[in-house]
């Protein structure tokens, strides 16, 4: 009986239930990794909590083992689940089409084992190889095994996309994509050219070193693969922010999308943009021509203009809503926006929170600049506000009506989701604020500076204020964390649902300039084209450097450090 009721819960639209099993699997690994990130805030405000961790967890070895399962799950795994349940519902909904929902499945199963086989030997601290796994570092064949699992299962999801595209196409022969299927397509589109160099990193490196059948490890080819992927994995962590912010924010918020092809614009210049600048990763690494790094350096330039352009777009349709809703005057406007929505708000701080990461983000790319910044705590004071603050916050925001949506159970404690929303944007920008400002007086990051040896004591002391600034934010965010997890998983554990006619619809936004009769749009909706584009100028980019370095392969032997 329980079963029935289960199914018929999902039967109106049989993908919401695949998608709601991977945005519940999101949020398990958010759980785990989120709890992590107050130790390492307090790391960085010179408390040391581990020895107290380990006591309680006694698997947990050392700083780096939490900082590496806080990399791994929250950067990693959270980011790439929440998109494929999430841009999949969408567009099917969109669509109004299921996708082929056996291989829906078999890439969510696949998904859950390699997560399953990677946190085994994570938890058993035998992959302290941070999130980036740079050898020689060397963790279990298992570790690397599961993450490529985890890449499988979202290659299956860019067919699904495409497939489903067809189809539509198919259907629909000389109409433009919808919008929000359009943007989701060009997202799996460009990390189907982006995943490549780790897809390379793994096959070929990572696999076959750690099972024992390669010497050693060349770690600046490793590295080079890497950040092929590396750098544009952030724009497969932020697109998804993207398509709620152009696709749902502007109906939620009460006005309309301003513009529909310069929001087709944006995507197509992350799709074609996106990929080519892993090198701002590797400024500092030797063996890389000046020549190829500063064509990086442009091309990241190139990047920053699609985020530029949707700073604008987005910004002008939440004022467009302000007016909608009887506000006068810029500020007027603004007030007016549903900030007392814990939907609404995620979505609009973390954009807020972006424009500060961003302009970080130009200073990191800034060839010279970064010379000051790198390896320093700067650099993830940058990155939570790109990737913890707006793509989170904007996930969890959507949750607050997806989850909803999807399983007909009303939302459990909207003012403590709302509490925790604000808490969440506050905790980041004071972290962001103290590991900028450490990062400029030469703080390192990933160091475990709550621990240092005797003599070292006191080597960060002038950075005193700003410890205090981390060891706020780690408790706020902890306070943060506790509200929103707990909205969602009591939302989704009890037994209610709304009836039909009660439940919240898809807030699909309406947009002010549409698609129709463009020929421009009929253009970049070439999608093949584009996508074949991105992928001989990421050939081109790529291919002199990797076949230069692979001519003097060193075979380093793995290292093991803590
Ligand atoms: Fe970054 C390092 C450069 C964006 C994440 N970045 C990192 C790392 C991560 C990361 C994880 O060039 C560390 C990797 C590691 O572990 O070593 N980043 C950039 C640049 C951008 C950028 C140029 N980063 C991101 C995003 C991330 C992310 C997005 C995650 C999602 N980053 C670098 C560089 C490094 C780096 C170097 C290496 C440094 C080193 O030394 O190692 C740009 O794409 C940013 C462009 C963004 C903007 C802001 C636009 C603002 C918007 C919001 C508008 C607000 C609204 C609200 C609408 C120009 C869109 C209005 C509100 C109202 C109330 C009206
Ligand atoms: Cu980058």
């Amino acid at each position: 009986m329980a079963t029935r009721v289960q199914q018929d819960a999902y039967a109106d639209f049989p993908v919401k239930k695949v998608s709601l099993y991977y945005i519940v699997l999101a949020f398990a690994a958010l759980t785990i990794g989120t709890l992590f990130g107050p130790f390492q805030a307090l790391n960085y405000g010179d408390i040391n909590l581990y020895p107290w961790l380990q006591k309680l967890l006694p698997f947990v070895k050392s700083y780096y083992q939490g900082l590496t399962l806080h990399g791994v799950l929250n950067a990693i795994v959270f980011t790439q689940l929440f998109a494929q349940g999430a841009l999949l519902y969408l567009q099917s909904r969109e669509m109004k089409l299921q996708p082929k929902m056996g291989v829906a499945w078999f890439s969510w199963w696949l998904a859950l084992v390699g997560l399953v086989l990677a946190a085994i030997p994570l938890l058993a601290n035998d992959a302290t190889v941070l999130y980036t796994f740079y050898p020689p570092l060397k963790g279990h064949p298992l570790f690397y095994i599961g993450a490529a699992l985890i890449i499988v299962s979202s290659y299956i999801t860019i067919y699904l996309s495409v497939d489903l595209w067809l189809r539509w196409k198919k259907q629909n022969p000389g109409k433009p994509t919808p919008l929000v299927s359009y943007m989701s397509l060009v997202t799996w589109m460009m990390w189907g050219v982006a995943a490549l160099g780790l897809v390379l990193e793994a096959v070929f490196l990572l696999i076959p070193w750690s099972l024992g059948w390669m010497k050693g490890v060349d770690p600046l080819v490793a590295r080079t693969l890497f950040w092929w992927t590396g750098h544009p994995i952030v724009y497969f962590w932020l697109l998804p922010a993207y398509v709620i912010w152009y696709g749902i924010l502007p109906k939620q918020a009460g006005g309309k999308l301003i513009s529909d092809p310069l929001a087709r614009l944006v995507f197509l210049m992350f799709l074609v943009f996106s990929t080519p600048v892993g090198f701002h990763h590797q400024f500092a690494d030797p063996g890389i021509d000046p020549g190829w790094k500063m064509v990086h350096t442009v091309l990241t330039m190139m990047v920053a203009v699609p985020s530029l352009i949707t700073a604008f777009t987005i910004a002008a349709s939440l004022e467009y809503a302000g007016l909608m809703r009887g506000g006068k005057g810029f500020w007027g406007k603004i007030a007016r926006l549903p900030w007392d929505n814990p939907s609404v708000a995620a979505s609009i701080l973390g954009a807020i929170a972006f424009i500060v990461g961003g302009a970080g983000g130009i200073v990191n790319a800034s060839f010279t600049l970064d010379y000051v910044v790198h390896n320093t705590t700067w650099i993830p004071g940058h990155f939570h506000l790109p990737v913890a603050t707006a793509v989170t916050l904007t996930h969890m925001g959507a949750a607050f009506w997806l989850i909803p949506h999807l399983t007909g159970k009303p939302l459990v404690n909207p003012r403590a989701a709302l509490i925790g929303v604000y808490l969440w944007f506050t905790g980041m920008m004071v972290m962001g604020l103290g590991m900028h400002m450490m990062g400029l007086q030469g703080v390192p990051r990933r160091a475990w500076i709550s621990n240092m040896a005797p003599n070292l004591k006191g080597a960060y002391a002038e950075s005193a204020p700003y410890m205090a600034l981390n060891a706020a934010a780690g408790v706020i965010l902890l306070v943060a964390a506790t509200l929103i997890l707990y909205v969602i998983f009591a939302t989704l554990l009890q037994g209610r649902r709304l009836p039909a006619a009660e439940r919240p619809e898809v807030p699909f936004t309406e947009v002010i300039s549409g698609p129709e009769g463009r020929r421009s749009v009929m253009v970049m909706d070439r999608l093949f084209f584009w996508w074949g584009t991105a992928l001989v100028l990421v050939l081109i980019v790529y291919m002199p450097t990797l076949i230069k370095l692979l001519g003097q392969f060193v075979a380093a032997p793995g290292w093991r450090l803590w």
